[in-house]
């Protein structure tokens, strides 16, 4: 079985690969939109996750025909009333660096028992007679400065504990317990019973 994954972003398509691997999928084969030689931007008119995780899951459906995975993620911050959520990857519309700026900015002199967040997955998931829906979460706190290397994005101040941010965890470390791997799970069981 063949699976079309939505996205343009290669930090994603990495994690969630490796998710599907870890999880024992092997007779899937997961191809993405540069696979198949698609560089258009999708875009992302929605006003939540779930519109949006649809908007390119439809995108790549009608497209090329292919069950079709869309995905949309980003940052909740509780202190910010959930923003970035949707914005995330255009926060401060300069690129990922001033994202982070802007958000520590924002949380300048604020306690650590305010700066609670989450990360988000909705994945769409859309093939000829199914559409359906799964959300992953990841819970933690934004830390007061960048912390570790690895990872993409908000990670560097996404805290987990006192002592670690996503960006410091390895790979695998973190492909178990993100909002990602949350999320794709549920897809992955659904898509054993589908592929019987
Ligand atoms: P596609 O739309 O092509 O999938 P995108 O990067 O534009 O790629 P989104 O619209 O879903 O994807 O935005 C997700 C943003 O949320 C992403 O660019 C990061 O800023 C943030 N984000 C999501 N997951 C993250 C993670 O695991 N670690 C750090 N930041 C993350």
């Amino acid at each position: 079985m063949k699976i079309l994954l939505a996205t343009h972003n290669n930090n994603k398509k990495k994690e969630i690969l490796d998710i599907f691997k870890d999880n024992g999928v092997r007779d899937i084969e997961i191809v993405t939109l540069e696979d198949l030689g698609d560089y258009e931007d999708i875009d992302e008119t929605g006003l939540t996750f779930k519109e949006n995780a649809f908007i390119k899951a439809h995108y790549g459906f009608n497209k090329f025909h292919l069950p079709t995975i869309g995905e949309d993620s980003g940052l909740e911050i509780d202190y910010l009333d959930g923003r970035p959520g949707i914005y995330s990857s255009r926060y401060s519309g300069l690129g990922n660096e001033a994202n982070i700026d802007k958000v520590l900015n924002e949380l300048k002199n604020v306690k650590k028992e305010d700066r609670k967040c989450n990360f988000i997955c909705t994945i769409c998931f859309i093939e000829d007679k199914v559409t359906n829906y799964y959300i992953g979460k990841c819970y933690g706190y934004i830390g007061y400065e960048r912390k570790g290397n690895n990872g993409f994005g908000y990670d560097p101040i996404f805290m987990i504990d006192d002592n670690s941010s996503l960006a410091m965890l390895s790979e695998d470390e973190k492909n178990k317990i993100s909002h990602r791997y949350n999320a794709f799970i549920k897809l992955i069981d659904y898509l054993k019973d589908y592929s019987k």
